[in-house]
This record gives C-alpha cells, structure tokens and sequence, in this order.
C-alpha cells in the first residue's frame, strides 16, 4: 500500500539557475540553488515528500525528466527559468503529467520586461508562486503536498 511518505515530488529547475547567488543578487538572491533545494527538501519531508530535484541547462533534458516522472512522482515544483516563457515542448510534457504541478519563480516576471510577463507554463500548472524569493520554495512544496492532500 502507498502512504505519503512513499511519495516523490519532483523538483525541476531550468536554465542558469545553476549560476544562482553568483550574479545579479538584487533580483534572484544571495542563495545558491543548492540552498533552495535544501529549504525545499526540508518542507517535503515534513509533509512526508521525498524530494528529487533534476537542473537542466537544456530543454529536451528537463522534457525526459518529465516524462519519468510519469507514474513515479505525485507532483512536481518547477522553475522553468527563460523557457517559462517560450518552451512550449515543456508545456506538452507537464500536460502530459497526472499530478499537480505548481510553477515557482524567485522574482515576479509580471512586474519586469513585458516578454517575461507570458508564461507557457502557467495554463498546464495548478498554480504559480512568483515574487518571494528563496521564500517560494517551500511555499510551492507546501502548495503541492496541500493539493496532494485535497
Ligand atoms: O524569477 C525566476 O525564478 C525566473 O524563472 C528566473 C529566470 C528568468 O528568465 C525568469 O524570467 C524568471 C532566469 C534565471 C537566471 O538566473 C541567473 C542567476 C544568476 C546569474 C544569471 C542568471
């Protein structure tokens, strides 16, 4: 039998967010993806989540991720990075995938360049987190355990 401790989210980040901490501190943080992904660990074992985080510089890396998620992980936290705004190869995977699925951002890409403001990921996700910073990590865990819960 299957408990919530069984359970994988999977965490995806896409492109640059490797360099995270590095550059430009005043929009994406001090923090280095690896700091996010420990607080975003943290917040999935309290809710009884074992977290996988998979980053990718390439989109076609992020789409397999994606598909062996299929029928292995209940959820998935995504921070698409650029291709948030224009990889439409990851909005077919992510509709493709049977569980909740909740966008993250670190900064708010609607109060910046307009070619941030569209999101080809936001129609296939049950939500987005945007604008909190290393904050919206454990948000967007807490987001996809509470719906996992429902
Ligand atoms: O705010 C976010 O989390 C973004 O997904 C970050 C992406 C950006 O293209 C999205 O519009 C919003 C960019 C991540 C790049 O991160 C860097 C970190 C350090 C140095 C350079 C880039």
């Amino acid at each position: 039998m299957s408990t919530m401790s069984d359970q994988l989210l999977l965490l995806l980040s896409g492109p640059n967010l490797n360099l995270l901490g590095e550059r430009q501190p005043d929009v994406y943080g001090t923090q280095s993806l690896d700091d996010h992904v420990e607080s975003a660990r943290v917040a999935a074992s309290a809710r009884g989540l074992t977290l996988e985080h998979v980053q990718s510089n390439h989109e076609g890396v992020l789409v397999d991720a994606i598909h062996a998620a299929r029928g292995r992980c209940a959820g998935i936290v995504v921070n698409p990075g650029a291709f948030t705004h224009y990889a439409w190869a990851i909005h077919d995977a992510l509709a493709a995938f049977e569980g909740p699925v909740v966008e993250l951002h670190l900064s708010n890409p609607a109060a910046r360049e307009p070619w941030r403001h569209t999101s080809v990921v936001a129609p296939v996700a049950s939500g987005t987190i945007a604008g909190f910073g290393g904050a919206g990590y454990p948000m967007a865990v807490e987001a996809v355990a509470d719906l996992l819960e429902a």
